[in-house]
């Protein structure tokens, strides 16, 4: 009897294993290389019952990181991501260096309700490698409470960053070499587009000499702004104005120099696994619907003109989340400098570094 009972029990023990590793085998993982903040934890639940899918994300904090991560994957040929979100002159240069699939446009129908002005970008002109999901600006968040002297007409310099006695060590710059030597370049009256190395080098013998009065460099400044740990930091828009949303105190400005305008990407590198669901989830994400929702969401821009006819007039009218033309004008992009990028990032580890 109990020999009976023990083999009964062994079999549904057995038969259960045996059924759940069936149910994890037929689960589809899609793993995203993802910037903090873009992908609400619904979003992924939703998609993940829908495509009886996992998602796995990682965060990155710049795309020099997503670069040094994909090549690493792809020289192991490790299993990678089937997803990843480069920024405008980073998908020219994952393109030069072969890192990239081609992308098949019949597959992604909101294509057609994209911004004709998003559809054939310098750094891939047919969109062959990539799909542009987000947009946004960087400029400084100043807590109102703090910098007392803040002067909403006036609006600020770049240099407010590094001279301003007021905000000695109150202040802080973004872990990003090409956002960071954009500012500095400006302060001098150059832009980054055109820069000599010599113009660099001048650039970075700026950032040095000021560093001492930053708080920090920081690739996760929205704690930060948060707290009120910072009186002006350097960040991205969308990451300010979610703040704002319950702190009234936060504004954001771009400084008078001007600032700069980027665009981030979808794009499925090489070695890619799971091809179906990365383009499932750029459907999900960036269908008229699905584009509202991330846009409420996050306060960045989307490309899906459709999807602004439904947001509230707060957000549709609001000039950060869509600059106007004479904002515009004053916005540069980010282009590929190969041609320095050494210069670039040797700069950069020294001044991490001193
Ligand atoms: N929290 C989202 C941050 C998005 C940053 N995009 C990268 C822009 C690089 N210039």
């Amino acid at each position: 009897m109990y020999i009976k009972i023990f083999f009964f029990s062994l079999l549904t023990l057995l038969s259960a294993c045996t059924s759940k590793n069936k149910d994890a085998s037929t689960i589809r993982e899609l793993h995203i290389y993802t910037w903090s903040d873009y992908l609400r934890p619904e979003l992924i639940s939703e998609f993940e019952k829908e495509n009886n899918a996992k998602v796995k994300l990682d965060f990155l904090s710049s795309n020099e990181e997503l670069l040094a991560k994909l090549q690493i994957t792809q020289q192991s040929n490790t299993s990678g991501y089937d997803l990843i979100q480069p920024s405008d002159y980073m998908v020219s240069i994952m393109r030069k260096l072969d890192l990239l699939q081609k992308l098949d446009h019949s597959r992604l129908p909101f294509l057609k309700d994209f911004d004709p002005s998003f559809t054939h970008p310098n750094y891939d002109p047919e969109l062959t490698y990539s799909i542009p999901f987000a947009w946004g600006t960087t400029g400084i968040a100043v807590n109102t409470k703090l910098a007392k002297n803040f002067d909403p007409k006036k609006g600020l310099s770049w240099k407010d960053l590094f001279e301003n006695p007021q905000y000695k060590g109150k202040t802080t710059l973004l872990d990003d070499a090409k956002e960071a030597l954009h500012l500095a370049l400006r302060i001098r009256g150059k832009a980054l587009a055109t820069a000599t190395a010599d113009e660099i080098n001048e650039a970075y013998v700026y950032l040095k000499k000021h560093k001492a009065n930053l708080l920090s460099i920081t690739p996760e400044v929205r704690p930060l702004i948060e707290a009120g740990d910072c009186v002006l930091c350097h960040a991205y828009s969308g990451d300010v104005l979610s703040v704002a949303k319950t702190k009234p105190e936060i504004v954001f400005v771009l400084p008078n120099e001007g600032a700069t305008l980027w665009v981030d990407n979808f794009s499925i590198p090489k070695n890619a696994k799971n091809i179906d669901l990365a383009y499932a989830f750029m459907n999900k994400l960036l269908s008229a619907e699905g584009a509202r929702h991330f846009t409420e969401a996050t306060n960045y821009s989307t490309p899906n003109l459709e999807m602004r006819k439904h947001l509230a007039p707060e957000l549709a009218n609001n000039i950060f989340i869509f600059p106007d033309a004479n904002l515009k004008k004053r916005l540069q992009s980010f282009t590929d400098r190969q041609d320095v990028m050494s210069v670039i990032e040797k700069g950069w580890t020294e001044l991490k570094s001193q």
